[in-house]
C-alpha cells in the first residue's frame, strides 16, 4: 500500500497521513467526551440539569480551533499540489495519449511505444490527452491520477526516484474494456534510456533491467515475467495465481495434459514448448477446452521471433515444468 516511487508520492502519503491523523484525534476526543459526559452526567449522579445561556469564549474557541485546522488541511495540501504543477525547464517531455482501450506513449524522437519507459532520477512532462471518451491516467505508486480529455491538454511532472516497473490504469470508467487498459512504467537508469532510444536496446532489456532491481523485494514469478505485463498477455492470463481471468492461468500450464479441440474434434496433447509455441503463434488452431467463447489475439505481428522464444522458455520454465 505504500509503496511510492517519487517525491511528490511521498508528500502526498504525508498530507494524507497529516488529515487521517487529526482526523483520528477528533474522532477519539469526540467519543472520549461523549462516554465522559454519559457518566458524569447521569440521571443518578446528576439529577438536576443544568441551563447554560450562550458563552462567547466557548464559540469562538470551537470557531477557530477548526478553521485553523482546516486551513491547516489546505496549506500542506496546496504547497504539495502546487509544486507538482511547476515545469522545470528541462523536462522531458512525453505524450499521453488514452484512446478506447489502450495508452500509446509519444517519445520526442518520434518513438510510440504501448508500455511506458522513463529515465530515473529525470524531471519528466507527460502531456495527457485523449481521442475519444474521458479516461484517466492512473499511476498509483506515482500517486498520479490525471484526466485524459479530448481537446484538451492536460499535464503532470514526475522525477522517479527508483527503479521499477509499475502499473498503469485507466480510472475513469470508459467503455466495454476499461477495466483492460491497465499497462506498465518502466523506469530505468538514463544511460539505459538513452541506449534504447539510440536503437541500441531493445524494450525488452529495458523491461528486464526494470524488473531485475525489483527482485530484492519482489517474488520470483513477479520479476521474470515483465515481459508478459509488457505484451498485454496479464490482460487474460493470471500470473500468481490459479485463476482464469479470459483466459487459463499460466499456473495451470503444469497439468500435463492439455485438452483442446481442433477444428470440430475433441482430443488431448502432450504440454510442451512446441504446444505453447503453437498456443502463441496459433492460438485459433487448438482451443484449450472450457476457453472456446473467447478468441485469443494472433501475436504473431506483435512479437519477434526472439520474444516467442523468450516467451516459450519462460512459460515452460516458470509454469509448464513445475510441480503440481
Ligand atoms: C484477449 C485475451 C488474451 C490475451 C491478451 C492473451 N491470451 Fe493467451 N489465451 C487466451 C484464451 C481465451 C486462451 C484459451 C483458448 C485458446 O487456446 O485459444 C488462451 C490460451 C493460451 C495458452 C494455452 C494455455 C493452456 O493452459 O493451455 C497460452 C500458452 C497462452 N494463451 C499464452 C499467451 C501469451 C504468452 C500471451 C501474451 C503474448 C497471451 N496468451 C495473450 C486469451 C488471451
Ligand atoms: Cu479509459
Amino acid at each position: 500500500m505504500f509503496e511510492y516511487a517519487s517525491d511528490y508520492a511521498r508528500n502526498v502519503d504525508l498530507v494524507m497521513l497529516y488529515i487521517v491523523g487529526i482526523s483520528f484525534i477528533l474522532f477519539a476526543g469526540v467519543i472520549i467526551a461523549m462516554l465522559l459526559f454519559v457518566y458524569k452526567y447521569s440521571k443518578k449522579r446528576n439529577p438536576v440539569a443544568t441551563n447554560i445561556h450562550g458563552s462567547t469564549a466557548l464559540e469562538i474557541l470551537w470557531t477557530a480551533i477548526p478553521l485553523v485546522l482546516v486551513l491547516s488541511m489546505f496549506y500542506f495540501s496546496y504547497i504539495v499540489y502546487d509544486k507538482s504543477r511547476e515545469v522545470p525547464k528541462d523536462a522531458y517531455e512525453i505524450g499521453v495519449e488514452a484512446k478506447m482501450w489502450a495508452w500509446k506513449f509519444y517519445y520526442p524522437d518520434g518513438k510510440t511505444t504501448d508500455t511506458l519507459f522513463i529515465p530515473q532520477n529525470k524531471n519528466i512532462k507527460f502531456k495527457i490527452k485523449s481521442i475519444d471518451v474521458n479516461h484517466s491516467f492512473y499511476i498509483p505508486a506515482f500517486r498520479i491520477k490525471e484526466d485524459a480529455v479530448q481537446g484538451r491538454e492536460n499535464f503532470f511532472v514526475i522525477n522517479a526516484d527508483k527503479i521499477g516497473s509499475y502499473d498503469i490504469a485507466c480510472a475513469e470508467y470508459c467503455g466495454l474494456n476499461h477495466s483492460m487498459m491497465y499497462t506498465k512504467l518502466i523506469v530505468v537508469p538514463e544511460t539505459d534510456f538513452n541506449a534504447w532510444m539510440e536503437g541500441n536496446k531493445t524494450s525488452e532489456e529495458l523491461i528486464a533491467i526494470a524488473d531485475k532491481k525489483l527482485s530484492e523485494k519482489q517474488t520470483l514469478s513477479k520479476n521474470t515475467t515483465g515481459i508478459l505485463y509488457a505484451k498485454g498477455c496479464v490482460q487474460c492470463h493470471s500470473v500468481d495465481n490459479n485463476k482464469a481471468v479470459l483466459g487459463p492461468a499460466f499456473a495451470m500450464l503444469n497439468r500435463g495434459i492439455a485438452k483442446v479441440k481442433i477444428g470440430e474434434q475433441y482430443t488431448e496433447v502432450k504440454i510442451d514448448k512446441e504446444y505453447i509455441k503453437r498456443a502463441l503463434v496459433k492460438p485459433s488452431q487448438e482451443i484449450v477446452v472450457g476457453f472456446e467463447k473467447v478468441k485469443m489475439p494472433e501475436h504473431t505481428n506483435l512479437l519477434t521471433d526472439n520474444e516467442i522464444e523468450h516467451i516459450v522458455n519462460l512459460l515452460y520454465e516458470n509454469f509448464a515444468s513445475k510441480k503440481q
